[in-house]
């Protein structure tokens, strides 16, 4: 299988991680797919042009990363990372939607911030986007205190952590962690899986 893909971008970072979870990653061949040149790989795969998109066992190519870990989760049944059916399965994936619009926000403010033009910047954008993080912050600091969220390290968990990682990669000067202690020590704990370490993005990118 190959995954095309930036070292910097959450989306890519959770397929990595659930790819070493499911035990699958010595399968996949990474493939660097810049996302805003013309002369990219990631044209060939996905109309889009958006990382990840990932070339199958089958040969056939999957975009968008919830619909790529779906994929990876059904290769075996070791690990589920998605649970199969139930109350389980919509609470799991609501979570991992909940996460993805963390990522969405933050990556909306680093397109606001790096491809307009400084002039024409617009701080409610910002002031929107973060808004938002902050809700959905608050969402999982009450979700892991009633014990809704945080006791596997299932599609949720891996969402969040890659949600919150990128916060901390672009916006380490807002610090996430005031107002919520809980997820702040869940995060610290959880950081230290193979799987977490091994998919850090790179510094000073
Ligand atoms: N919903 C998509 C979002 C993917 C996405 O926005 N990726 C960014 C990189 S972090 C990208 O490729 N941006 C390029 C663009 O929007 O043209 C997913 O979950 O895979």
């Amino acid at each position: 299988m190959q995954l095309y893909y930036s070292s910097t971008s959450p989306y890519v970072r959770k397929v990595l991680m659930v790819a070493i979870e499911k035990g699958l990653d010595q399968e996949i061949e990474t493939v660097p797919a810049p996302t805003f040149t013309a002369d990219s790989p990631i044209w060939q795969t996905n109309p889009l042009g958006k990382v990840p998109a990932l070339t199958t066992r089958e040969g056939s190519v999957l975009c968008n990363s919830p619909l790529i870990c779906e994929y990876l989760d059904s290769l075996s049944d070791d690990v589920p990372l998605i649970p199969r059916n139930g109350e389980a399965r919509w609470q799991s994936q609501n979570a991992h939607a909940l996460a993805d619009g963390i990522m969405d926000a933050s990556i909306l403010r680093t397109m606001e911030r790096r491809l307009r033009p400084e002039k024409l910047q617009w701080s409610g954008l910002h002031d929107q986007q973060r808004m938002k993080i902050d809700k959905a912050l608050n969402f999982f600091e009450q979700a892991l205190s009633s014990g809704d969220f945080g006791k596997n390290f299932a599609i949720g968990e891996i969402a969040l952590v890659c949600a919150l990682a990128y916060l901390d990669f672009r916006y380490g000067d807002e610090d996430w962690r005031t107002g919520h202690p809980g997820l702040a020590q869940w995060f610290e704990t959880t950081s230290r899986r193979p799987s977490v370490t091994k998919t850090a993005p790179p510094k000073n990118l």
